[in-house]
């Protein structure tokens, strides 16, 4: 990032198709980059508030952020790892195994991941005998990655670069994106990128939180400013036909609250029956009017009153509470509900590189799970939700010792 580069741009148009009439429908923020936990020594310097105000756009069906957040600002050097849970590992060998059958994938075919992190998902690929390729911003992964056998370049996805791949190590027959087509700045140039990568009966793969999750049970902590799309099927349905793509594939998952996986031709295809059983469920529930959004926005608000005030209830009695799991979703509902450490006394999480830190914004110490045998509180928040059977699982001795996990969505309750 220049001295000259905005750290944050205000996103007047729809990313999709361009419209400039966007209705803000939820204020989350400011908060501080999601993912920007502070070391002891940085927790009295001033921090970086950045808003998140999320709009729906009435032409296309498609919800993004009001403002981009330089990507500099949070890809450079990059926390999260998904290699860190069972559940998302499992998750990860069931979409090689698609990818492998649906493209077909062969010992001279070459698979690229974008957004590749730490070579995770590339190394499954990489067992079955097939060329791989990792793509990512983060200078700090692809150091890890590549050292660990997975050739990964360090540079964000766009037309350019895959201009340059495409010459330097020729065409993908698939090329992935998981958790990373809701971050990109510029879809269209993604598709674009991906039609310039692509062998010509290649097939793009992309994974994100699916909307219809996301709004069923109001997961509005999974909305910051690293996500800049939050997006249906709609509004990509419109975009794969301006990019004469085919919408061959659509299959909801459970992983992160609930995603989507789309599968995309580079040749021109007929709408996929499942694609087109999510576009109609879609249209005729509603996630194509804005009323849909203003209710949405009245949820959130009732889980911000139901939980701050449970949390006071239970100190009041002289309870002690802390957080469980320091995901970047945590420090959204953290922040936007003003919860702090007069509230957790601490978060534990499996993190190493978390461990010892603190928690942007609201300055909550960081340990290891291990703290919750040792220490005994009477309550843990579960920030990482979306991990819950399996952190409640692996916390068998908390609860029978008593202890008790708090949800916050899709409501408030003690478990
Ligand atoms: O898009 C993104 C989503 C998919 O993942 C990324 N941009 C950022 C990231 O969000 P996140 O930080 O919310 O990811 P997780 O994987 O939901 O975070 C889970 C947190 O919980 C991690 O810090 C690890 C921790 N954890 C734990 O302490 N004990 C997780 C498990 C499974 C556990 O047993």
């Amino acid at each position: 990032m220049t001295p000259q580069t905005p750290e944050v741009v205000h996103l007047k148009n729809c990313l999709i198709c361009h419209n400039k009439d966007l209705l803000i429908f939820l204020k989350l923020g400011p908060t501080p980059a999601p993912n920007a936990f502070l070391a002891a020594e940085q927790i009295n310097a001033a921090e970086k508030y950045y808003p998140l105000d999320v709009c729906f756009c009435p032409e296309c069906g498609m919800v993004q952020l009001a403002h981009i957040v330089n990507a500099e600002v949070m890809f450079k050097d990059y926390v999260y790892i998904p290699s860190t849970s069972k559940t998302t590992d499992d998750h990860f060998s069931g979409l090689a195994q698609y990818a492998i059958q649906k493209a077909p994938l062969g010992a001279t075919d070459l698979v690229v991941d974008v957004g590749s992190n730490d070579g995770f998902l590339l190394k499954k690929f990489l067992k079955s005998g097939i060329k791989v390729l990792g793509i990512d911003p983060a200078e700090n992964l692809a150091k890890i990655a590549t050292a660990e056998g997975i050739e990964t370049i360090n540079t964000y996805f766009t037309q350019a670069s895959a201009e340059k791949i495409a010459r330097e190590k020729g065409k993908a027959k698939v090329i992935l994106g998981t958790n990373v087509f809701a971050h990109v700045p510029d879809p269209h140039d993604f598709l674009e990128g991906a039609k310039t990568l692509l062998a010509n009966d290649g097939l793009l793969i992309v994974e994100f939180p699916y909307l219809v999750d996301l709004m069923d049970k109001v997961e509005f902590d999974t909305i910051y400013q690293e996500h800049l799309s939050y997006f249906g099927l709609s509004p990509i349905a419109k975009l794969v036909q301006q990019h004469n793509m085919g919408l061959v594939d659509a299959t909801r998952f459970p992983v992160h609250g609930g995603s989507l996986r789309v599968t995309i031709s580079r040749k021109p295809a007929p709408i996929g029956a499942g694609a087109q059983a999510l576009l109609d469920m879609e249209s005729s529930r509603g996630f194509l009017k804005p009323e849909t959004y203003q209710l949405f926005s009245q949820k959130v608000e009732k889980i911000r009153h139901d939980l701050t005030h449970l949390l006071w209830e239970l100190k009041s009695q002289g309870k002690r509470i802390v957080g469980y799991g320091a995901p970047a979703k945590g420090n959204v509902m953290l922040n936007y509900c003003r919860i702090g450490s007069e509230t957790l006394d601490y978060i534990v999480d499996s993190i190493s590189y978390k461990q010892g830190k603190y928690t942007p914004g609201t300055h909550i110490p960081i340990y290891p799970e291990s703290k919750l045998q040792e220490d005994r509180p009477d309550y843990a928040l579960l920030l990482a939700w979306n991990f819950a059977d399996e952190i409640i699982k692996k916390q068998d001795g908390f609860k029978k010792a008593g202890g008790q996990f708090i949800l916050s969505v899709p409501e408030v309750k003690i478990l």
